[in-house]
């Protein structure tokens, strides 16, 4: 029977190593690399940490397996305690502070880049792009209103006439630096980019900027990382990168579209209002 524990316990380690060594092959892994290079960044400051945990956790669990072995061999060998034992607990004080403070020095500048924002690029810091607000259970995205030459206008923090709304579809130009404004509505939800590594708190009462330079155009995933009540599992959204021309096209067509009175066709209402 001690045999048999001595094998349980040892299993589900080696499980989980396997596990983890495969996962990457079957997509259980990252939706792909990173949309952004500060993403790239995140990703390796999170490796580091894996490999710091896996030395760890493979060498407990390989003392473990020791311990278990030996006493699956002999019933009149007695256990014996550490406690007290003043070398051994300053070494396992002392390497994880040392560990923590390193990271914590190592991964400021990720930080302070991703999330301080006098850190942030000014392009993106002088016109955020849009406002998201999330609510149970959508996300709400105001973009500015158009001028004459059909370019965004300055976003303004209180809701303009003229400004656009769209519904679970953030479009976002490529090649700057862009930012958007976080809210929300009632409870707290979490915007969640899982290819540009980005995960914000929407905190009610607070505007939380997040800025992001997208190097790939394509269609991502926009979600709730946080169970925000009954229908969490409908704040499923597209977050769009696209070339300026195409971002430009879509808010002209958000205006024509909002501006359809249900009458005549959109193309003639935008010829109306010129
Ligand atoms: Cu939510």
């Amino acid at each position: 029977m001690r045999k048999f524990w001595c094998a349980f316990f040892m299993f589900w380690p080696i499980a989980a190593i396997i596990y983890s060594l495969i996962s990457p092959q079957f997509k259980w892994w990252f939706p792909g690399p990173s949309v952004t290079e500060i993403g790239q960044r995140i990703d390796n400051l999170f490796f580091l940490i894996l490999y710091i945990v896996t030395a760890v956790f493979i060498g407990t669990q390989a003392a473990l397996g020791y311990v278990l072995w030996r006493g699956s061999h002999s019933k009149e060998e007695r256990s014996w305690f550490t406690h007290g034992n003043h070398s051994l607990e300053v070494i396992w004080s002392v390497v994880p502070s040392v560990i923590l403070l390193f990271l914590a020095l190592y991964q400021m500048d990720v930080w302070a880049l991703f999330r301080v924002q006098t850190f942030f690029p000014e392009q993106a810091l002088k016109a955020p792009i849009a406002e998201v607000t999330a609510r149970q259970f959508e996300w709400r995205i105001r973009y500015p209103g158009l001028d004459e030459h059909g370019k965004p206008k300055k976003l303004h923090l209180k809701p303009q006439p003229d400004d656009l709304y769209t519904v679970n579809d953030l479009h976002v130009p490529i090649g700057r630096p862009v930012m958007i404004n976080l809210r929300s509505d009632d409870v707290q939800h979490s915007f969640f980019l899982p290819h540009l590594r980005i995960k914000q708190d929407a905190v009610p009462g607070q505007i939380i900027p997040i800025w992001f330079e997208p190097t790939r155009q394509g269609n991502f995933d926009l979600t709730c990382a946080e169970l925000c009540g009954w229908g969490h599992y409908k704040m499923r959204a597209q977050y769009i990168v696209e070339r300026e021309v195409d971002f430009q096209a879509y808010l002209q067509k958000l205006r024509a579209d909002q501006n359809y009175d249900g009458h005549a066709t959109p193309s003639a209402v935008a010829k109306k209002d010129e």
